[in-house]
């Protein structure tokens, strides 16, 4: 199934309604303001909707383009391109995964698992969340599922003492990928983020220049909220990446380029579905395509 039909809910919401909205031809106030509803309901956020409703209606008065290529062009001048920086040469490459509870770090990880053995990468897989007793479990069930090694602890030790033991077996045993999972919930905020912190700290006494990345994982229907969320756990521990998952089956798609305008940091893979291989690499003009239902390469 292509991007497009995976962000079905959310490309209905946004193009479905701005076609019907702009097909009369007239771009009067009352059409403008509808315009900005749907484009605020798509979760595009305050600022980059009152860019585009600052200037649509001039483009498409003055270049004579539809609608839609008009709203892409301001889309893709507007969401800077961020490329992600991974150090592939590390050996191991330690990632660490982090976000609240719920946002779908464990499935994530799964994902990534199968993404990186499918290019012939040995993965190790650790469960640092040793708060929540069906954490290590949960991991368990996907690496029998997909073949990966994993290690865990008994709940209640030391997250740290785990992912260090995680990064020097990485090292010792030859492999190429070491992704580490953590607690989304500890009994305070303080507590997990000086946990997080932890986390990171003792995989770098383990390998110098581990962790080679921090992806942070965003609940794609939190939409504003999401910036909020980097924000505290950037308090805690340096992110590189963003994930941001549950896609579909939302109508607020538009959260996804409300972030990527607002963050620094760039965000790296999308999930999109159930399955373990909807997880996609993020590309904007894909993304932007898919959600204007822009056929590829007609841009
Ligand atoms: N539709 C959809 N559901 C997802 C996606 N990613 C995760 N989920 C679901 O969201 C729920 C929570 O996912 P988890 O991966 O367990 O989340 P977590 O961040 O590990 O949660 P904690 O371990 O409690 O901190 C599960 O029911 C997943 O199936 C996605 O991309 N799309
Ligand atoms: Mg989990």
């Amino acid at each position: 199934m292509n991007l497009s039909n995976k962000l079905r809910r959310s490309r209905e919401a946004l193009t479905g309604r701005l076609s019907q909205l702009f097909s009369s031809g007239s771009i009067d106030e009352g059409v403008l303001e509808e315009a900005e509803e749907i484009l605020l309901g798509s979760d595009l956020g305050w600022e980059l909707t009152e860019k585009i409703m600052l200037e649509l209606p001039g483009r498409i008065r003055k270049s004579g383009q539809g609608w839609k290529e008009a709203l892409a062009g301001i889309l893709r001048e507007s969401v800077p391109v961020r490329s992600a920086s991974r150090i592939i040469s590390a050996r191991p490459r330690v990632i660490i995964v982090v976000g609240v509870n719920g946002a779908g770090k464990t499935t994530t990880i799964a994902r990534l698992a199968a993404m990186f053995q499918k290019e012939k990468s040995k993965v190790l897989l650790a469960c640092a969340d040793t708060f929540r007793a069906a954490a290590a479990e949960q991991l368990e069930i996907w690496a029998e599922k997909l073949g990966p090694a994993i290690i865990t602890q008994l709940p209640g030790s030391d997250p740290g003492a785990l992912a260090y033991d995680a990064v020097k077996r990485g090292l010792s045993r030859d492999y190429d990928t070491v992704i580490i999972d953590t607690a989304g919930r500890l009994p305070n905020k303080k507590g997990l983020l000086a946990e997080l912190s932890k986390v990171h700290r003792v995989c770098g006494k383990a390998m110098e220049s581990a962790p080679h990345e921090v992806l942070l994982v965003l609940d794609g229907t939190v939409g504003q909220n999401a910036k909020a969320q980097a924000e505290q756990f950037l308090e805690a521990i340096p992110i590189t990446g963003l994930v941001v998952t549950k896609l579909h089956g939302t109508a607020k798609g538009g959260s996804v380029l409300a972030m990527a305008s607002q963050m620094d940091i760039p965000i790296e893979y999308i999930g999109v579905g159930e399955s373990s291989d909807d997880l996609l690499e993020f590309e904007l003009d894909s993304y932007i395509n898919a959600l204007l239902d822009i056929e590829e390469g007609k841009s």
